[in-house]
């Protein structure tokens, strides 16, 4: 698909939103380490974690003397959010708080984030500027099908949204009846659910007659929270003819819009004058050079709420420095297709879901529907992918079907070099998701 040139206004230098964006890379990196020593101090004396972690090391706030000096101070992780939950990694007193956000992960307690007024201004600046690099503004109708609530997707693009004037729809996840209906009374161009959720939607259009490009003003989609594959957007861009960006974020760093894609697709720039990005080799915690894949770690430097310094996210990327074709000065990031909890042992061999997909995805007849199932067995563990044929290739024809198996599993071999078995089920047999998807069951005794 060819992307449409975006209006010069949106994408420029001299745009309101977009302005920082394009910030030299020198001045850039000035503001970094000022916001960078600024937030250290700020952290310091108000974190108790934080200070006996520095003091333990015996670094103090003013040996950060340039941004290498980041390495100097210790990381952070999801469990110190647990440990300390619900409040213990605060930073502003609670009459500046204005809002929780809580992410729930897959064990006990949820972690809890508190924000201050500058905080949410400075996630909204973040949604904002994806927003308008995507092409989007006052005049757009965007329908919010990302949950609203302790969850920051719902709130993220609400904000982002209305920030630029454009009419939101507070829809929230489910109801997807109701999704298609408004979709087409209220003329909606743009559509933010995440990519499994939005599959859910397509579904549902199929079902009631509706095609997107003839019934629908729907052009964008933005897509995120959870990995997602080029594969995945090709589909979604060739069955709805929308554009399918993706945005990134995290509670703990702010929610939607710390990063997002350009229409280059170079990867996702991120806002670099508030979240400071590095890359780590996740066993030696050793910062790695641009280009190279490692655990994505981020310090917020103009944040109070909860100040995060060096925070490991487990999601696997690279960072780049070349210089996009877009303009924007803000480093890259490759798409995020992995987190490093995710990869599954199988047979001895490292798989992560997103290379399932990619090679699910490459034969036309398959739908993007599936479930990689994992059971215990005496010998050697059970793999079976599950997934869904169209309904234009589903038949009776045992032939035909033997055949489409025989290339689906050549397509996943080619990737995993593993044999899984292949089981083709009927369309609309696989759960759906209102949010973010559960695609692998593993059963397997741990
Ligand atoms: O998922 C925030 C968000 C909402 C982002 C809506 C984008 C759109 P959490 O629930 O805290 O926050 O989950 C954060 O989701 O560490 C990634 O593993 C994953 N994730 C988020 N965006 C993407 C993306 C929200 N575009 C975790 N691609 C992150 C891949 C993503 N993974």
């Amino acid at each position: 698909m060819v992307y449409p040139e975006l209006p010069h206004d949106v994408n420029s230098p001299t745009h309101p939103v977009s302005a920082m964006d394009y910030m030299p890379v020198e001045p850039l990196r000035a503001l970094q380490l000022h916001r960078l020593q600024w937030t250290v101090k700020y952290a310091y004396e108000r974190v108790p974690l934080f200070r006996k972690r520095c003091d333990e090391r015996g670094v103090r706030p003013e040996h950060v003397k340039t941004l290498a000096d980041i390495k100097l101070l210790p990381f952070s992780k999801k469990v110190d959010l647990r440990d300390e939950y619900p409040m213990g990694l605060r930073g502003a007193p609670m009459d500046e708080i204005v809002r929780f956000h809580c992410s729930s992960g897959t064990t006990g307690k949820p972690i809890c984030i508190p924000n201050t007024m500058q905080d949410i201004e400075v996630w909204k600046n973040g949604a904002m500027r994806c927003l308008t690099m995507y092409g989007i503004r006052a005049g757009d109708v965007i329908q919010v099908a990302y949950g609203y609530g302790l969850f920051t997707g719902g709130l993220g693009l609400h904000y982002g949204g209305e920030g630029l004037g454009c009419a939101v729809l507070p829809i929230s996840g489910g109801n997807t009846e109701r999704q298609i209906m408004l979709m087409r009374d209220l003329g909606v161009t743009a559509i933010a659910a995440t990519p499994s959720y939005f599959l859910r939607i397509m579904d549902e259009a199929k079902k009631q007659g509706v095609d997107f490009r003839r019934d629908t003003k729907l052009r964008h989609g933005i897509f995120g929270a959870e990995p997602w594959t080029d594969e995945m957007r090709e589909t979604i861009e060739r069955e709805t003819g929308i554009i399918a960006h993706d945005i990134y974020g995290l509670t703990e760093i702010a929610g939607p819009g710390v990063a997002g894609a350009c229409p280059h697709r170079t990867g996702l720039h991120i806002w670099e004058d508030h979240f400071y990005p590095e890359i780590i080799d996740p066993d030696t915690l050793e910062p790695l050079p641009d280009g190279e894949l490692g655990e994505l770690v981020f310090t917020t430097i103009s944040r109070c709420g909860t100040p995060m310094i060096r925070y490991r996210t487990r999601d696997l990327t690279r960072l780049h420095t070349e210089k996009c074709p877009c303009g924007r000065t803000m480093r890259v990031m490759d798409r995020v297709s992995a987190r490093s909890d995710d990869m599954l042992i199988i047979h001895g061999v490292n798989v992560f879901p997103g290379q399932i997909e990619a090679g699910l995805l490459r034969v036309p007849e398959v739908a993007p529907h599936y479930q990689i199932v994992l059971e215990s067995t005496d010998t050697l563990d059970r793999f079976e992918i599950k997934v869904e044929v169209t309904p234009e290739a589903f038949s009776d024809d045992i032939r035909h079907l033997e055949d489409l198996r025989k290339r689906v599993l050549d397509a996943v071999k080619s990737i995993i070099g593993l044999t899984p078995k292949i089981s083709l089920v009927e369309p609309n047999t696989l759960p759906r998701s209102e949010g973010k998807i559960k695609r692998v069951i593993d059963n397997r005794r741990k």
